[in-house]
């Protein structure tokens, strides 16, 4: 410590007394908010948001200050955005969107695809009747925010958990085993400039079932040339769902289908020290491989998340920074270390 913390003085004089160039490394100060530690690493910071929560003071001067990209929680979901067949709502998220766009900050688009979260008319249909509803839903939602959502989580979910390897039974799923690639060839046709995700959660052990029945789906689709960009690995840690040994190698296998990895809803039960190191270990895996392109913790404030009671995220209910916090920002400002 005290050897490195020397030599950058030695540097830092002799770049004064124009012995050295200006170098970026030495110019660069270490970033002082969330967003900007990891923009010094190429990477983004995101926050979880929802949008009655923009009339809240408190919530959007963290909002604003730590994150440059937000994903609306709920606002795109299905029974959001087509509540009734056809006519389309999307007031909420058009809030998310505007408060984003005038602050510069991008926007995560979540989902258009989900088993959960459907209209009831949705749910009733099946068949081809069921794959049309689908599709033109796809299509409306991503066309409405052409050009104006970096990523979307195009399909959410459909996998089964547990040890079979397959997908997970749904309405959606008894169209037809090829739901899912004609939902990604929809959301490229409407909006060619968003990078379509495939979107999971219990997918970060690279041993279990399910991880890999996602990964040879994806390696599937690469092969095959439909379009898919980007893997979204929710990232919900708890005590039974600890961050695994092979997180960062979970990260490279998918990373080497040739797509980006993004941890799209970060969040870790717990609280202290503890916490802090297992935000350590996630942020320092996704720094470690370099088409892990950015992260997103769901939600501001403990007070915010959809497991508030588990205390998981960086801000506590009062938007005092945790120790979790303190150790995100140190790690996104070591940068990828090799
Ligand atoms: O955080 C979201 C919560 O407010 C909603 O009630 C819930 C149901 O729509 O969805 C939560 O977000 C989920 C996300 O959309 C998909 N992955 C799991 C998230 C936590 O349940």
């Amino acid at each position: 410590m005290r050897k490195s913390w020397s030599i950058s003085l030695v540097t830092a004089s002799l770049v004064a007394a124009g012995v050295l160039p200006v170098s970026p490394a030495v110019a660069a100060p270490p970033g002082a908010t969330l967003a900007a530690a990891a923009e010094r690493g190429g990477r983004y910071f995101g926050a979880g948001v929802q949008s009655y929560k923009l009339a809240d003071p408190a919530y959007t001067a963290i909002l604003d200050r730590e994150f440059a990209v937000v994903t609306p929680e709920n606002e795109m979901k299905l029974d959001a955005t087509e509540p009734v067949r056809g006519r389309f709502s999307f007031g909420p998220a058009d809030r998310i969107v505007a408060h984003a766009e005038q602050r510069g900050m991008r926007v995560r688009g979540h989902t258009l695809l989900w088993h959960s979260a459907q209209p009831s008319w949705l749910a009733a249909l099946q068949g081809t009747a069921l794959r049309d509803a689908m599709l033109n839903h796809v299509t409306q939602v991503a066309a409405h925010f052409r050009g104006r959502v970096q990523a979307w989580d195009v399909v959410n979910e459909a996998f089964a958990d547990g040890t079979s390897g397959a997908r997970r039974d749904s309405n959606f799923q008894r169209t037809g085993d090829d739901w899912i690639e004609a939902a990604f060839r929809a959301a490229r046709a409407a909006d060619p400039d968003a990078k379509l995700c495939y979107n999971d959660y219990n997918i970060e052990n690279r041993a279990h079932a399910k991880t890999q029945a996602v990964h040879r789906m994806v390696r599937d689709f690469r092969q095959r040339g439909v379009p898919i960009d980007c893997v979204g690995l929710q990232s919900h840690f708890t005590a039974t769902h600890p961050v695994p040994a092979d997180f960062e190698a979970t990260l490279r296998d998918f990373a080497d289908l040739g797509v980006e990895v993004q941890l799209t809803e970060l969040d870790v039960e717990g609280s202290g020290a503890t916490q802090a190191e297992d935000y350590r270990r996630v942020v320092r895996a996704c720094l470690a491989v370099d088409r892990c392109t950015g992260i997103t913790v769901w939600g501001v404030r403990d007070s915010d998340s959809w497991r508030s009671s588990a205390t998981p995220l960086l801000f506590d209910a009062n938007g005092v920074k945790k120790p979790a916090y303190t150790a995100v920002l140190d790690t996104l400002n070591r940068g990828p270390c090799r």
